[in-house]
């Protein structure tokens, strides 16, 4: 048993933090720390869906120098900053293209991997006992070329307002050598486009109110097939019912060799050999089960007691205070003390917020994006 005081501490390092995605590996080998990634000016979430930054983050347009080699079938594993953030985690391909470098991203994406909410964690807690760390394979039948690979971690916690979800997103260069011919792989999405403000895998009233995670998808419609069967008609958005593929939970959990050498395709002087950066791998090291479950099970600020439909199988903090359905006042059982004050990590404002802004003693109400502030 973890004491309350080292689950608090782990809410509080989950509250504060934004991520970014800074390194992969191709087969377990990577090209090094940010390199072949397009890294965003800060790690800030995009919450405008349709912003063109939603296809490879802030100043995500512009290339950097290094190309990474991969081939179909290969093991892409990623790696991002901690996240107490509960969501899914996506990855996408744009491609082929003459040159990853100059490519935008802009454009027509199609969906290659998922992971949502397996056995009562949302990926990130999963990533989270895995150093942060998460593993796919690139479809067989690609076409030979070059790509971008987009890696996005969307967080839920603010989603109970429209606006609210956080797209924490990032980019990295392909070389893929691939045996399909152009067009193999589909369906495929447009970013910006795809992605509505009020679709319901986006904004989700019920988050904190007798939402099931267990159904939930993540927005871009369906992994693609790279048979050459694939629809191309752009998916615009999805029924909140569609089925999860499975290939997501076992990608997550098995590590298959493949034969394939790695190699870069431009300038890349060594090939750093499998090294977490040294303050995630430290972060999470010293506390690895707190910080997978903790906020799962543990309430902090021990208003946990009047809350029955936040089961911990949501995944989600239970103190944050739910949605207003209507102008009335927002405030959520347990989530607010006397006198209009919010608890510590209950929301505080944002700009479709409503309901009372004035933090108890010992917290401050700190604006996470235009539409969430919380008391941390
Ligand atoms: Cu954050």
């Amino acid at each position: 048993m973890f004491s309350k005081t080292l689950l608090a501490s782990s809410l509080i390092a989950a509250v504060s933090a934004h991520q970014n995605f800074h390194q992969f590996w191709v087969n377990d080998v990577t090209p090094g720390y940010q390199v072949g990634v397009r890294m965003p000016p800060s790690n800030s979430p995009v919450t405008d869906v349709t912003s063109e930054d939603m296809a490879c983050n802030v100043d995500g347009q512009t290339g950097v120098a290094d190309t990474v080699a991969a081939a179909e079938g290969d093991t892409i594993k990623v790696q991002w900053d901690q996240s107490g953030h509960p969501g899914p985690i996506t990855h996408m391909l744009f491609g082929p293209v003459d040159s990853a470098k100059a490519a935008t991203g802009v454009g027509s994406w199609f969906k290659i991997d998922e992971l949502d909410y397996v056995d009562g964690k949302w990926a990130n807690e999963i990533m989270g006992a895995a150093n942060m760390t998460h593993e796919f394979k690139l479809p067989t039948g690609l076409p030979s070329g070059e790509y971008l690979l987009r890696s996005e971690m969307l967080a839920l916690h603010g989603a109970q307002t429209v606006g609210g979800a956080q797209f924490y997103i990032g980019c990295a260069q392909l070389k893929i050598t691939g045996t399909g011919s152009d067009g193999a792989c589909g369906p495929t999405i447009e970013l910006p486009g795809a992605y509505n403000a009020e679709d319901a895998d986006i904004y989700i009233p019920n988050v904190y109110n007798g939402f099931d995670p267990t159904n939930y998808t993540a927005p871009g419609g369906p992994v693609a097939s790279c048979d050459g069967s694939g629809s191309t008609t752009p998916v615009s958005s999805k029924p909140s019912n569609v089925t999860t593929p499975a290939t997501s939970a076992a990608a997550a959990s098995s590590v298959a060799p493949v034969s394939t050498s790695v190699s870069l395709a431009s300038n890349v002087a060594a090939i750093s050999s499998v090294a977490a950066p040294a303050s995630s791998a430290a972060a999470i090291s010293s506390a690895p089960v707190a910080s997978a479950t903790g906020y799962a099970t543990a309430a902090p600020g021990g208003n946990n007691t009047a809350i029955p439909s936040f089961a911990a199988p949501s995944g989600f903090k239970t103190s944050v205070i739910a949605a207003p359905t209507n102008g009335t006042s927002p405030s959520a059982p347990g989530s607010t003390g006397s006198a209009g004050s919010v608890k510590k990590y209950g929301q505080c404002g944002g700009k479709t917020y409503t309901g009372a802004t004035s933090c108890e003693s010992g917290s401050t109400c700190t604006a996470m994006n235009d539409f969430y502030s919380q008391c941390v």
